[in-house]
């Protein structure tokens, strides 16, 4: 059986998540991973912390703490709200540990022996006052394309275009405002122009790729692709294994991909298989996946692969679902600017899947969607009154009036065989859509079931029926509950608390996917809580 490797974007330890980070990454690779495990796929989810680079050290400036400091208290909070919000990885490891130092210097080495890497001397800013060289988001400019004055020295985030610091007109150091001068320092350069043709080929063959990604990638290396310096001059980082590159470390683009391989080797480790991320790395059968936000896609369309062609013996990625931007009203999610809405505050005022259904039915899979606190009370609401109404109003009544018993029914009706032939229909399109990375869609099918469910019901009246027919009641009751048994693991990669609460109630064992469609009831219905609560207008900040 192939095996998968999933990943999640590597959050940086600079700040919380906030919800653009789950829309973008981390809730459909949950979903998708969790599906896959339910199928009885092999498939592991990797992830852990960026802790490197530009985006760390200026944070941990501004809050006035050491690197260090900054990277445990945000690795912690990253790590606790990913597991109350559900998000499960087989590893979430952190790039500032040994291992992964160890690992990203050997595939520097490698790349280096190999002649893709050369070194040059070049002008860069400097700032006087704070004595430094200025990579990254230590400078900012007017974009030389697009004119747009807060580009960073890495990148314009207006137009999207790569620059370096000397290419930005009217620079000025982001710590001090100051203007910087030019000094002279050398750098190593990763030769990509050396691996065009072989990504444009690679690309290409992707046919199945959102055609998003796979345009946008393509499109890049039309414009042209040049070496990129992958070392800066700071002094927090995986430092570079040359004696001619004192005081310099890896640029975290280089490093953070390979957080991937080191984490999987950790994960190896812990159960103390060393080899076995071989097995996920290195054979070709492996399906990766990386899952991300679109701001990412150059690095794991381009640059990574090209690291990973130009060492050699690594698998290249199967796929980049990549999603759009989930927007804030109309504007964008970020940490550095503080726009944002934060999952531990989130947390610590409401429970996991409402947030989940209100992401997964609203992802930015192909254009970007917006969220607001209104948006999140509709699908809370609509939560609570579709499958919430639909578990409740049948245990209770399996409760009051039938003494808590209920089994699926021997002989059933034509409506009840209809309703409950559906379960098997939805499962296998629920299957498919994820299997395409359509999140979305997935989910209004799982509801359409569940609202089906609710109009049999209502059809049937059973609150007449147990006056009349005590045992159609029964049957109609039997047809009800083995349809919400089924529904605990058709909705679980989604709504993983709620299809854990569902199998609770009703004594379940450990389904898997293919059971779906076959599960069938024979059980007492202790105490019926609520699935979810509904919320007002005013219940919201
Ligand atoms: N930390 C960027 C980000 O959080 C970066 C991703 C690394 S993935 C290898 O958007
Ligand atoms: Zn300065």
């Amino acid at each position: 059986m192939a095996r998968i490797l999933v990943t999640s974007a590597l959050p940086y330890a600079n700040g919380r998540l906030h919800f653009g980070h789950l829309a973008g990454a981390y809730l459909p690779a949950d979903i998708y991973t969790r599906f896959k495990k339910l199928q009885g796929e092999d498939v592991i989810h990797i992830c852990g912390t960026d802790e490197h680079g530009a985006p760390i050290t200026f944070a941990a400036k501004k809050e006035g703490v050491s690197p260090k400091q900054l990277v445990d208290k945000y690795y912690r909070i990253i790590y606790d709200s990913f597991e109350r919000f559900g998000i499960k990885f087989d590893n979430f490891s952190r790039t500032s540990l040994p291992l992964h130092h160890r690992v990203s210097r050997e595939f520097f080495l490698n790349l280096y022996q190999k002649g893709y890497i050369f070194d040059k001397e070049t002008d860069q800013y400097y700032c006087e006052t704070d004595r430094l060289f200025l990579p990254d988001r230590y400078i900012e400019g007017t974009c030389p394309y697009c004119g747009y004055e807060a580009a960073r020295g890495d990148q314009c985030e207006e137009c999207g275009r790569w620059l370096e610091p000397a290419m930005l007109l009217n620079p000025h150091c982001t710590l001090c405002g100051g203007t910087p001068v030019k000094r002279k320092t050398k750098h190593w350069y990763f030769d990509l122009p050396k691996f065009e043709d072989k990504l444009v080929e690679w690309l290409q063959s992707k046919e199945d790729w959102k055609p998003n990604v796979r345009e946008f990638a393509l499109g890049w290396i039309r414009e042209g692709l040049v070496p990129r310096p992958i070392t800066r001059d700071l002094d927090w980082g995986v430092t570079v294994p040359l004696d001619e590159a004192k005081g310099k470390v890896l640029y975290v683009w280089f490093d953070a991909p390979i957080g991937y391989v080191s984490s999987t080797m950790e994960w190896a480790l812990k159960q103390g298989k060393h080899e076995l991320w071989k097995d996920y790395w290195l054979d070709p059968q492996t399906k990766l996946i990386h899952f991300i936000g679109k701001d990412n896609i150059v690095f794991h369309a381009i640059i990574w692969p090209a690291i990973l062609m130009g060492h050699g013996g690594f698998v290249l990625p199967d796929n980049i679902p990549a999603n759009e931007y989930l927007l804030l009203g109309k504007g964008k999610f970020s940490t550095s600017r503080g726009t944002a809405l934060w999952l531990d505050e989130y947390l610590d005022k409401y429970p996991a899947d409402p947030l989940r259904y209100t992401l997964a039915i609203n992802l930015p899979e192909t254009g970007d969607t917006e969220f607001t606190w209104k948006l999140f009370i509709e699908r809370n609401n609509e939560l609570a009154d579709v499958l919430g109404n639909f578990v409740h109003r049948t245990l209770m009544f399996v409760h009051r009036y039938m003494g808590g018993k209920v089994s699926t029914p021997v002989d059933m009706t034509g409506e009840d065989l209809t309703l409950l032939r559906k379960v098997e229909a939805t499962r296998d399109e629920v299957a498919n859509a994820i299997d395409r990375f359509q999140f979305k869609k997935g989910i209004k099918l799982i509801m359409e079931l569940v609202r089906e469910g609710n109009r049999y019901f209502d059809y049937q009246k059973p609150w007449v029926l147990r006056k009349e027919d005590m045992g159609r009641a029964r049957a109609v009751m039997g047809v009800c509950t083995t349809l919400i048994a089924n529904l605990s693991v058709l909705v679980a990669p989604y709504l993983p608390f709620t299809g854990e609460r569902i199998k609770n109630m009703l004594n379940l064992p450990e389904y898997r996917w293919d059971d779906i469609g076959r599960i069938k009831v024979d059980t007492s219905v202790g105490e019926v809580q609520p699935l979810f609560q509904k919320l007002k207008p005013e219940d919201i900040p």
